[in-house]
């Protein structure tokens, strides 16, 4: 085909005219085939990133956010349950018909033919970074897709540039046609590879649905733990906070997972998906916090977790006598040191592998990971859990440690005021929040205002010293601006450090303020 065209006589029969429709129709293929390039791009960057976020889904579902209930019944009316395939192929058609478009602008006026892409590329970022359920990188795709699509305009417009010229400039045609060509190799390279990183996390999502573990006698929190107005005392999995250093989310199939045990250990271990599921299986309620938790911060859950004692397989394993931690690994590469005395005391450290009545979330940890009450999770909770080396500290440094962070990391007494945050009506206002001091416990809480004298509050019932305890306290309010503080109490009567401190390296310390205005 190349070799035809190289040969066609330098003029066609009838001019400059056709030759110029050709030249617009080359720069419509080109915007395109551009388009196209970015989209394939696109479902590379939200297969690796484990994101369902790709431009088309962003677009489509702001689109189904704000569609009239009326034109809604009729897509379903007239495509039944097809009315999703057939928005996403409306909303493709539109963008390629618009794609054309700004090929042939950009061959004129390459920003005006950019200045679409970068509209709709924005119209797409804005609407994956506005949806709840996109995570901090659901935009990332679409600005994949629009940078990439820049890029290929670009080019395409410089390779038609000659032909604007000299529509019949065979070298220029030749040169267009190659370049189409491997433009569209190239999408359809990307396209595969996003079929096969996507497939691979739809295998183990499929499997994690297909699971059926030991169901937990009962996913209701314990009686009275709840505090009126403040957070949900069992974080539901979907609002419970994520922390980690996987760009894109490990994917491990249950029938794949190996756990190892060894290092300072008289026997050498080797577990299954299916050896951990014949064990005696344990429930348990356990507040997870992160050490980069600031102060009235937001990186603590609570969650009934499923799995087996890390104690009995440790002891099976038989840890040498000097040996002080365990160093855990995870399918990327993250580490994790913790002493070996939390995982063989009481405190009923464990391999988890359901989190409120369900197998793990892909995000935190599937198929396995570590729980240790009462340590925060850069020292303990590794996620998609591969190996357990039992070593002593000074053998190793964990993934934080040279990274300025201490090497042992017990969580700090806490305390947080959840209600109210803001602006409310005078009289009786609910003070209320969490307070949290895992495997130690919370004896007392109090709350101040405008730095006035401390006043006791109510604790409400106390799950276990592993997870947060709720507290409220009514305040007689009256209206201006106020400050609301608050300050907890451990098992032992030891009052929270009052000294401000940031995260780094082993926790933040500090009260919790809120500014409120009554009125
Ligand atoms: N594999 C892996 N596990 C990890 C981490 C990580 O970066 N990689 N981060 C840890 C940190 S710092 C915390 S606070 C907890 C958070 O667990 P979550 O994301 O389930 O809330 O996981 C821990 N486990
Ligand atoms: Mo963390």
């Amino acid at each position: 085909m190349t070799q035809s065209q190289a040969v066609r006589p330098p003029t066609e029969p009838d001019g400059g005219r056709r030759s110029h429709r050709g030249l617009w129709v080359r720069a419509a293929l080109g915007g395109i085939l551009a388009a196209l390039a970015g989209l394939a791009a696109g479902s590379v960057a939200a297969a690796v990133l484990g994101s369902r976020q790709t431009p088309v889904v962003a677009i489509g579902s702001a689109f189904i956010d704000r569609v009239p209930p009326w034109l809604k019944d009729l897509a379903i009316s007239l495509f039944g349950t097809h009315d999703k395939t057939a928005l996403r192929t409306g909303i493709l058609l539109v963008l390629l018909a618009l794609a054309a478009v700004g090929g042939i602008l950009a061959v004129r006026r390459y920003v005006a033919g950019a200045a679409i892409v970068v509209v709709l590329a924005g119209l797409a970022v804005l609407a994956a970074s506005t949806r709840p359920d996109a995570g901090q990188t659901g935009f990332v795709p679409s600005l994949v897709a629009g940078i990439t699509a820049l890029l290929l305009l670009r080019v395409f417009a410089n390779r038609l540039a000659d032909l604007r010229t000299d529509p019949d400039d065979g070298v220029s045609r030749r040169g267009f046609l190659q370049l189409s060509a491997g433009v569209a190799l190239g999408t359809v390279a990307l396209g595969a590879l996003g079929k096969v990183v996507g497939g691979r996390r739809t295998a183990v999502a499929d499997a994690r649905e297909r699971l059926t573990l030991p169901v937990p006698p009962s996913l209701a929190p314990p009686a009275g733990v709840q505090a009126p107005g403040a957070t949900p005392w069992v974080t539901p999995n979907d609002d419970f906070y994520r922390i980690d250093t996987a760009l894109s989310v490990p994917l491990i199939l249950p029938s794949d997972w190996r756990l190892r045990i060894h290092g300072l250990v008289q026997r050498e271990l080797e577990l299954s998906f299916d050896d951990l599921l014949r064990r005696n299986v344990l429930h348990k309620w356990v507040t997870l916090t992160c050490v980069s938790n600031e102060v009235g911060g937001d990186l603590v859950g609570n969650a009934l977790w499923s799995g087996v004692l890390l104690k009995d397989l440790l002891r099976e394993a038989g840890p040498a006598a000097d040996a002080d931690a365990i160093k855990s690994t995870s399918k990327d590469g993250f580490t994790a040191g913790t002493p070996l005395s939390t995982l063989l005391d009481d405190r009923q450290a464990m391999l988890a592998f359901a989190m409120n009545g369900r197998p793990l979330p892909l995000e935190h940890g599937f198929p396995v990971r570590i729980v240790v009450p009462g340590l925060y999770g850069y020292v303990s909770a590794t996620k998609w859990l591969t190996d357990i080396e039992v070593t002593r500290f000074d053998r190793f440094e964990a993934y934080w440690t040279p990274r300025g962070w201490s090497a042992q990391g017990p969580i700090k007494l806490s305390s947080r005021i959840d209600v109210p945050r803001s602006k409310v009506s005078p009289g009786q206002v609910t003070v209320a929040g969490v307070a949290w001091d895992q495997h130690v416990g919370v004896s007392k809480v109090e709350v101040r205002v405008d730095g006035g004298p401390w006043q006791q509050a109510t604790l409400q019932a106390d799950a276990s010293i592993d997870t947060w305890r709720q507290w409220h306290w009514t305040w007689d309010a009256p209206r201006g601006n106020h400050v609301l503080q608050v300050r907890a109490f451990d098992a032992e009567g030891n009052p929270q450090v009052e000294a401000q401190a940031p995260p780094a390296p082993n926790g933040s310390t500090g009260l919790h303020s809120v500014d409120v205005r009554i009125g």
